[in-house]
């Protein structure tokens, strides 16, 4: 059974805009099997037989006129060719005699300079369900002829309509959702120096217009009449003023229906197709464009201007290692993901200092180097038993949250190939000596580009150390599903008042940055102050 191109009234030739069907397919009377679009409209042309599509004659761009074969359609039924001519029969006793142009229908009094005119719908046959997907226009807008006023959309084709005369929008009779049938107040133009606009209309005497139905019935046939909606092409809109004409979409009803399913404005879509035509792969394109760019952009969230440096100066492009691409990766996320607070202390560390300084020799017999860093592990394994909720993640579902019952400390090490975060697992069990030597092996093993995915996983706590390097404070970015990190600085000896007089303090600076949905304020300000009060007086580290 050939699925063919029925009469297309004045029109000689259409264009095959899309192929709703693919060999193999199986397709029920009525279901769309091309898109054909003229200069002036598109629609679905509906198969006119049920059954398997068995080979499609037509590719993307070919033109077609009447009688053409689309596609062949094998083992099922075809409709009756007495209900098409029927049918047929019936619509052209009822199409209006004077079928004139199909676009607005301007209706008024005569008027000496300026008038007002009523656009309506115009006869759009059959065509049910009618509905305004697109106002192109709002009040005081001033429209040319051909601007672009609304588009309506029936279950088979979408139709434009576009202004007769140029004049200001007075005031608008429809909004976007709104169903429409013949007759309906679009919009009233106020248009000078009119004649009576009633009548006639200067286009309708000096270009014949096509008939005027908007759609094909579910029962149009290969042999009944198959009529197009005038409307502007995306030609005659780049003529005209682009006022109103701003939101111009050309996009045919199928790719508006997707647009619509996807949440997709097509305004924002750049048409591939012929003369700028939107089709479905520019809209499923674009949307995988905004999931796959900067999380910036899929956010919606304004991006950073690209600037060409070598116009300023020379230039060197520099690849950057995996492990920084990575890194800034989840360092974005967790930026733009988890609301950050920052919180800061000193803890007074002199005994700590004291203490570490007497088992320098110790450590060196034992081939082990002992920094501030130990401690500090140690020091916020205590702290996280005390305040679980730092030792947490949040669960997706948001309304939970995830205590680990165990203690597996990150900590932050610089390596060359940038910023990496080995975990020392179980760090609650482990002693000072026991801590110092994962340090030394893990940030070794990770400056030698040893360390096992293992080592890497599991974090419940990370703790970023500059304190070798400088600085009296910074604000550490969680390392997410995490909670919170501890930041610290370099340790200086400060004068600190201690009631009577002024004594010398090694003082090292603290900073914990939190998630602010799972941890509030003031559990932040006491776990910093426990933290403080362990690192200061370190014989609490073995309560
Ligand atoms: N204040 C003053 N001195 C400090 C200090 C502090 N807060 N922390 C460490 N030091 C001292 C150490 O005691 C050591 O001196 P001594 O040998 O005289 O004792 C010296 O600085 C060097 O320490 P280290 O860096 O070898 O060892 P560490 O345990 O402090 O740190 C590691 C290990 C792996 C964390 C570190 O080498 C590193 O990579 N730090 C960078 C982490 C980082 O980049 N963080 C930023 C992440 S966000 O971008």
């Amino acid at each position: 059974m050939d699925i063919t191109i029925p009469s297309l009234g004045d029109i000689e030739e259409v264009e095959v805009i899309e192929l709703c069907v693919a060999v193999g397919d199986t397709v029920n009377i009525d279901d769309p099997i091309v898109v054909i679009e003229s200069d002036k409209a598109s629609m679905e042309l509906p198969s006119t037989a049920s059954g398997t599509v068995v080979e499609i004659k037509v590719a993307l761009g070919d033109m077609v006129g009447e009688g053409s074969v689309v596609a062949v359609v094998e083992g099922g039924k075809k409709q009756k060719i007495e209900e098409q001519e029927e049918e047929s029969e019936q619509e052209q006793k009822e199409a209006p005699a004077d079928d004139v142009m199909p676009s607005a229908v301007p209706t008024g009094d005569a008027v000496q300079s300026t008038a007002d005119i009523d656009v309506l719908v115009p006869d759009i046959g059959d065509a049910k369900d009618v509905v305004v997907i697109e106002v192109a226009i709002k009040q005081g807008d001033q429209v040319e002829v051909d601007d672009l006023l609304v588009v309506l959309e029936s279950d088979k084709a979408s139709m434009e309509i576009a202004a007769e005369q140029a004049g200001t929008v007075v005031t608008l009779g429809v909004a976007e959702g709104d169903e429409v049938g013949q007759g309906t107040h679009i919009v009233t133009l106020r248009v000078q120096n009119q004649q009576r606009s009633d009548v006639t209309h200067p286009e309708s005497v000096t270009t014949p217009a096509p008939p005027m139905k908007p759609a094909p019935s579910p029962t149009d046939s290969a042999s009944g009449p198959i009529e197009l909606v005038p409307a502007s092409s995306p030609d005659t809109q780049a003529q005209s003023t682009p006022k109103a004409s701003d939101k111009k979409v050309y996009a045919g009803p199928a790719v508006r229906r997707l647009a619509r399913e996807l949440g997709v404005d097509l305004s924002s879509v750049v048409g591939t197709g012929n003369r700028s035509r939107i089709t479905k792969d520019d809209v499923k394109g674009f949307v995988k464009g905004r999931l796959t760019s900067e999380p910036a952009a899929a956010a919606g969230l304004p991006q950073v201007a690209s600037v060409d440096f070598s116009k300023f100066g020379e230039v060197e492009l520099v690849e950057l290692s995996r492990i920084r691409v990575r890194g800034a990766d989840n360092l974005h996320r967790s930026w733009v993901n988890l609301p950050h607070v920052t919180q800061h202390d000193e803890a007074d560390v002199s005994e700590l200092e004291v203490f570490r300084e007497s088992l320098k020799a110790e450590a060196q017999t034992k081939d082990i180097k002992i920094t501030p860093l130990s401690f500090l592990v140690k020091a916020c394994c205590q702290a996280l038993a005390e305040f679980p909720e730092f030792n947490a993640s949040l669960h997706e579902n948001r309304t939970q949250l995830v205590l680990k019952k165990f203690v597996n400390i990150g900590f932050a090490v610089d390596t060359p190939e940038g910023l990496v975060v080995p975990v020392i697992k179980g760090a609650d069990r482990l002693g000072i000596w026991d801590i110092s030597k994962k340090i030394s092996e893990l940030s070794e093993k990770a400056r030698a580009k040893k360390l096992a995915m293992d080592d890497l996983q599991g974090g419940s706590f990370t703790i970023s150390s500059l304190g070798a390097i400088g600085g009296t404070g910074f604000t550490p970015i969680i390392n997410a599903p995490e909670v919170a990190i501890l930041g610290v600085a370099r340790l200086a000896t400060k004068p600190i008042w201690d009631g009577h007089d002024f004594q010398p303090r090694q003082m090292l600076p603290l900073s914990l940055s939190y998630d602010h949905r799972v941890i509030n304020g003031a559990d932040g300000g006491r776990f910093m102050g426990f933290l403080s009060a362990i690192l200061s007086d370190i014989r609490r580290l073995t309560l």
